[in-house]
């Protein structure tokens, strides 16, 4: 069993590109999804041990789910200041949501910060969400990709509606936090 197996996954993003919406999707299976909008408060933490089917040693992740009313505020920032992932979602379906990604993204490159040498966050992602609504896409994959090069980032995209892409973004934070926590352990 790792030491070490609990990693800090902070999900930043506009209000209503569907943050809340995609960990629910994620945390229940795909089983639960709410057409209606709840404003996330603060921050809601939430947990999960993931298991691999490929190896023993299962990770804990531990989710920052950020209102998006903070990028301006940043009241909240003691709690997402020292992420160890990172996913910044932004809605297909809106060019500001992908505007204000650049902010925010700008916002946590201010939140790098080091242990033991190492620069965290460790790994960091976007979400490009709602691509269910294919009549109202706007932003392509091929523009999500360019930002994402341009931040070093890794892409993905899909729908917390449909569940498309979900398990893809966990599955891959899972392997990169599991694959750190072994090399640390190695370390000691
Ligand atoms: N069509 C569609 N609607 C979505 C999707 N994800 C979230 N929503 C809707 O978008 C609204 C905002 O979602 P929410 O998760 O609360 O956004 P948050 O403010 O980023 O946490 C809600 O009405 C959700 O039902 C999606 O993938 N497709
Ligand atoms: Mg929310």
């Amino acid at each position: 069993m790792l030491k070490n197996n609990v990693g800090k996954l902070v999900i930043v993003g506009d209000s209503t590109v569907g943050k809340t919406a995609l960990l629910q999707t994620f945390l229940s299976s795909g089983l639960e999804f709410s057409e209606k909008y709840n404003l996330t408060m603060g921050v809601v933490a939430s947990i999960k041990e993931i298991y691999f089917a490929n190896h023993n040693d299962p990770v804990i992740l531990l989710f920052y789910d950020c209102t998006g009313l903070d990028l301006y505020h940043g009241t909240l920032s003691k709690y997402w200041k020292t992420p160890d992932m990172l996913l910044a979602v932004y809605d297909v379906s809106s060019a500001s949501s992908l505007n204000h990604l650049n902010e925010w993204i700008e916002l946590i490159k201010t939140t790098k910060w080091t242990k033991n040498e190492v620069q965290y966050p460790i790994s960091c992602a976007i979400f490009a969400n709602k691509t269910d609504l294919i009549e109202r896409r706007i932003i392509t994959t091929e523009k999500g990709k360019e930002i994402a090069g341009k931040y070093q980032m890794q892409y993905f995209e899909g729908s917390a509606k449909t569940n498309d892409g979900i398990n893809e973004i966990f599955h891959w934070f899972s392997e990169k936090w599991h694959d750190y926590s072994i090399k640390v352990e190695l370390n000691y």
